[in-house]
């Protein structure tokens, strides 16, 4: 499990987050924003993390993008070494279908067009802070709601494989850390 508490003039966060999820124990998340509240507990459902999540914001882009920031940046503390490291997903709902595709190999870039700018910034902000790759393609889709609710629900089912204890045969850990030798 790891904890994070963040707090700036703008908003208040504590969050918690382990990459099994109790069962017998749901998020428990509480934003004051119930659309923000809806699709945490869609992500960590999806994603079968175990999550809970306290904050206050001023403003609901602020809380938005710092909660997102928050749950990336503890999440990849949570990233077995030997992770399957690679993930995605197609989730079709109702007339939306929307596919995701994960790397948490630690190579932050995000790639994707959301028709809301605001849950747009919260996918990116979360795959940079975990050190993710993550592009998500939205197929077709007319309701707003269905279509960024498809494209958590694939983000969380494509992270549920990625994040899997693997046999590390894609890990790049250790050797990464390559030692330049000093020039003359
Ligand atoms: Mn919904």
């Amino acid at each position: 499990m790891t904890r994070i508490r963040r707090e700036t003039r703008e908003t208040r966060i504590l969050l918690e987050v382990s990459r099994t999820s109790v069962a017998d124990a749901p998020p428990e998340i509480r934003t004051g924003d119930d659309f923000l509240d809806h699709m945490l507990v869609t992500l960590a459902r999806y994603a079968g993390l175990g999550l809970t999540v306290e904050a206050t914001g001023d403003l609901r882009h602020h809380l938005v993008e710092d909660v997102a920031i928050a749950l990336g940046t503890a999440l990849r503390e949570e990233i077995p070494a030997r992770a399957e490291r690679f993930g995605s997903a197609l989730v079709p709902m109702d007339e939306a279908l929307v596919q995701a595709a994960i790397d948490v190999g630690g190579r932050p870039y995000w790639v994707g067009r959301l028709p809301s700018n605001l849950y747009e910034h919260f996918l990116q902000s979360f795959a940079v802070n975990l050190g993710a790759t993550l592009h998500v393609r939205v197929i077709r889709g007319r309701d707003r709601h269905h279509v960024v609710e498809a494209a958590v629900k694939a983000t969380g089912l494509a992270l549920r494989q990625a994040l899997r204890e693997g046999d590390g045969v894609f890990s790049t850990k250790g050797a990464v850390s390559l030692t330049l030798d000093e020039e003359s």
